[in-house]
């Protein structure tokens, strides 16, 4: 019975036939329409209906073990969850895509053109929404019981348009029309309340006690979105919590005629979760922030006690059962969430609660960039949550006249220093410092930043608890970022090596034999082209720019951000762009150097940028004296799915943060995979990267870490590089004038200004040189077509340490101690 049972649910086994059968069907009775009427839109949430028919049952199988188990599980509550579009890496993971594909061709459709349909599922920002989107699928792989908590934006990160050069910013509608994917669950609906005051009260028992009178409560509905593991022997959930009014309207209200206030009353409800805050690595101090935070992790709190009361009837098993991973501080107010439930809901007295609250929560930091350090504002707590307030004020007085007292007898300043509250104008919370205080781990996501982490950002907190922290450091996942997106990759591999590499990346080092072998290179480099040629023909659709693949194809995709300094990339174009028109013969392969880039809103200066580099663009593609030696191209909304195409065609991967600020970058891990060489500083997680692939594969330039802190503390001055280097003078001189914007000049000034004027804060024009000599190494490289296939080879043979299943594992050893479990 057994076995025929797992016959029956192995999804490997679901052939062609029933695949066709099966969108048929689905086409009729579930999206009411039929073969000869669909359009793609019907086909594509046909073919999803057809997979969720295996995925939803897996779903409802883990489930039941988990809760038969009654096994402890890791709740990752994060605010952002990067998913991307699900369909092709669902179809793999399932282990059906061969099937659809061959299905849908049967059936007279392209399976390119159906899964297109699918809008990006965008609620992140960049690398920390990714990695927790990578994490999950890793979670699911290796069959640990894992719940994502997020929250259910209406509207994702802005969709990106570029008129006249200029960053556009529309409004990103990733579910208008129905998302196959998610499933609503009204059963597990929370309540959560807000603002209000705080009541002592004394029982009976002459026991105080705190009530806190809300004065408002909105409703959280849960949308379940099934995380497919790879082979889907498990399917998990990324759990995303909906604000709705508390009830759909107030019928008092609505009964003496005021209908526009129970409108007022619903709209504000839903602006909670309306859209995702496009900030990446800075704060908005905005009350509408606080509460979408609060909001998210008291409806995940509350779900998760609801679990664990199902088996237990007090809480002296809680942290053994639980434990809650906050990404990044966004969640931090989740910590007197559960101190404010154990004490004034559960009757727990503080001590005992602080000891499950302390054995529960762990912190992951992902930046030391001081702007993202979160601080709310005193007063703000105090309206929002003044019950939270209290508990925050207990935890840090006794932090302070216990432990640091114990420490550091009679040290006020370092009360002061080290205190959850800072003391000034306006007083504020420091998030990061309560995640400190009462998390049992607190860890970095490289080697490196974990180090600087200890170092630089918690020096004393680290001296109080030198084990509470950790590296992990990240990975990214092999069936999204090779499996799914670089197909011909990946069966070469598969020939090479079988078919476990998606699950155990190192078994790719076997390449590393044949890095040297000419036929293995060929295959090798015509895969490369083959992804080049795609991506060239994605060029003209989106820009209208013609490259040529055999030239180097030189990507920057990420946030667009001073310290990711693609401004630095853009003062080097502008010399090679020089060169050529000072030398004509001037010797160098052809360049394409390719941008992907969104910028905040408000961040004026990373627009800036964005302007200037399609005003480069325009010049620079048009002009016929350089003989198309050199191209610079803008890919406009840059995306998961955008990723997806330029990843596997990438030659060289630009790395080129100040040393010391990119917590560990991702991206990195994803180009190497697919065979490009990192140009790149020291810097996150590319010293590893270096590290595994051999110094002589990458390209390192620049001031290290210690430089750059050096540098800073002699007194930098950017106007010494500026009078030193006249290439470097003439490019930040070029940028004044109207070259790249005929009759307007200045338009591009910012970009130097803040180079000079400004101070340079990352150091741009210090590393200028040494970047410009590595780009000459790329180049000369690049013209030894074996030496070049050989690194890219080596490259993508041996990063199997970036799996984000290693990172899961690691987090499981150091952190969360979860054992697997096997659904039926
Ligand atoms: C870091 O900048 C890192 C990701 C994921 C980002 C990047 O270097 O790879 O996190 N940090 O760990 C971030 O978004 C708010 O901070």
């Amino acid at each position: 019975m057994a076995a025929k049972k797992a016959t029956a649910k192995n999804a490997l086994a679901l052939s062609k036939e029933q695949f066709k059968d099966s969108i048929v069907k689905h086409l009729r009775s579930t999206l009411g329409t039929d073969e000869a009427r669909a359009n793609n839109q019907a086909w594509w949430k046909a073919t999803c209906s057809a997979v969720n028919e295996l995925v939803f049952d897996r779903l409802t199988e883990t489930s039941k073990a988990n809760a038969e188990n009654d096994s402890r599980a890791v709740h990752y509550l994060s605010l952002e969850f990067l998913m991307g579009r699900l369909t092709v890496n669902n179809l793999h993971n399932v282990g059906v895509f061969d099937a659809a594909r061959d299905a849908l061709t049967d059936l007279g459709k392209d399976i390119n053109d159906i899964c297109d349909e699918e809008p990006d599922m965008a609620l992140g920002n960049g690398g920390l929404g990714r990695l927790a989107a990578c994490f999950i699928d890793s979670l699911a792989t290796l069959n640990y019981p894992a719940v994502g908590y997020g929250i259910h934006y209406e509207h994702g990160l802005f969709r990106q348009e570029i008129q006249g050069g200029r960053q556009i910013e529309r409004p990103d509608s990733w579910r208008e029309y129905g998302n196959p994917w998610e499933i609503c669950r009204p059963e597990s609906i929370q309540e959560v309340p807000l603002y209000g005051y705080v009541e002592t009260v004394f029982g009976e028992d002459g026991k105080m006690r705190k009530v806190w009178h809300a004065g408002r409560q909105i409703k959280g509905v849960p949308w379940d979105i099934p995380v497919v593991g790879y082979e889907a022997k498990t399917v998990n959930v990324l759990r995303l919590w909906e604000s709705k009014a508390a009830d759909f309207f107030d019928w008092d209200v609505f009964n003496a005629g005021g209908y526009v206030d129970s409108q007022a009353e619903k709209s504000q409800a839903e602006a909670v979760s309306k859209v995702l805050y496009p900030n990446d690595e800075s704060e908005q101090g905005k009350e509408l922030r606080l509460i979408q935070q609060y909001f998210f992790c008291a409806c995940s709190l509350k779900d998760i006690i609801r679990r664990y009361k199902r088996n237990h009837t007090d809480f002296s098993q809680f942290s053994k059962q639980a434990v809650i991973q906050l990404n990044d501080t966004h969640p931090t107010v989740a910590i007197p969430e559960l101190m404010r439930i154990l004490i004034d809901e559960e009757g727990l007295v503080w001590d005992d609660a602080w000891k499950i609250c302390s054995e529960t929560f762990a912190y992951t930091n992902h930046t030391l960039l001081p702007e993202a350090l979160e601080k709310w504002a005193v007063y703000l707590f105090e309206k929002v949550l003044p019950r939270h307030l209290e508990i925050i004020y207990e935890i840090n007085r006794r932090f302070l006249e216990d432990e640091v007292e114990a420490k550091w007898p009679g040290n006020d300043e370092m009360k002061r220093h080290l205190s959850i509250i800072e003391e000034g104008e306006t007083r504020m919370v420091r998030m990061a410092f309560l995640c400190v205080v009462t998390c049992f781990k607190t860890n970095g996501v490289a080697a490196m930043h974990s180090e600087l982490v200890k170092q630089d950002l918690f020096p004393e907190f680290c001296e109080l608890w030198p084990e509470r922290f950790e590296n992990v450091t990240n990975g990214v996942t092999p069936r999204r970022w090779l499996l799914a997106c670089n197909e011909e990759l990946a069966s070469m591999y598969t020939d090479l090596v079988g078919d476990q590499w998606p699950r155990d990346l190192t078994l790719l080092s076997k390449a590393n034999e044949f890095a040297d072998d000419a036929k293995f290179q060929k295959k090798f480099m015509d895969i490369k082209h083959t992804k080049k040629v795609q991506l060239a023909k994605v060029i003209k659709d989106l820009c209208d720019v013609e490259v040529d693949p055999n030239a180097i194809f030189d990507i920057q995709i990420k946030r667009l951000h001073e310290y990711k300094r693609q401004h630095l990339n853009v003062l080097h174009i502008l010399a090679l762009y020089r060169r050529l028109l000072e030398n004509p013969n001037y010797e160098m392969n052809k360049r394409v150097f390719i941008f992907g880039a969104k910028a905040a809103p408000g961040y004026k200066l990373a627009k800036d940028i964005i302007y200037a580099i399609n005003k480069i663009a325009d010049k620079v593609n048009n002009d016929e004296r350089i003989q198309g030696k050199l191209k610079v191209v803008f890919l406009p909304n840059y995306r998961v799915t955008l990723a997806e195409k330029l990843f596997p065609a990438a030659d060289v991967s630009e790395q080129i943060s100040t040393a010391g600020y990119e917590a560990s970058g991702t991206g990195n891990m994803k180009f190497a995979l697919n065979g490009a060489l990192t140009l790149g500083t020291l810097d996150g997680a590319n010293v590893e990267i270096a590290e595994e692939v051999g110094d002589e594969n990458v390209f390192i330039f620049g001031l290290n870490c210690d430089e750059v802190k050096a540098l800073k503390a002699a007194g930098y001055n950017p106007w010494d590089y500026y009078y030193g280097n006249p290439e470097l003078k003439a490019v930040l001189d070029w940028l004044e004038t109207d070259y790249f914007t005929p009759g307007a000049p200045g338009e591009l000034a910012s970009i130097k200004q803040s180079l000079l004027e400004g101070g340079d804060p990352y150091l741009c024009l210090a590393d200028f040189a040494s970047y410009s000599e590595a780009h000459i190494a790329v180049d000369k490289m690049y013209s030894d077509k074996k030496g070049w296939a050989r690194k890219a080879i080596i490259n993508s043979a041996s990063v199997g340490k970036f799996n984000s299943d290693r990172s899961i594992e690691d987090y499981v050893d150091r952190i969360w101690h979860l054992e697997k479990v096997m659904p039926n």
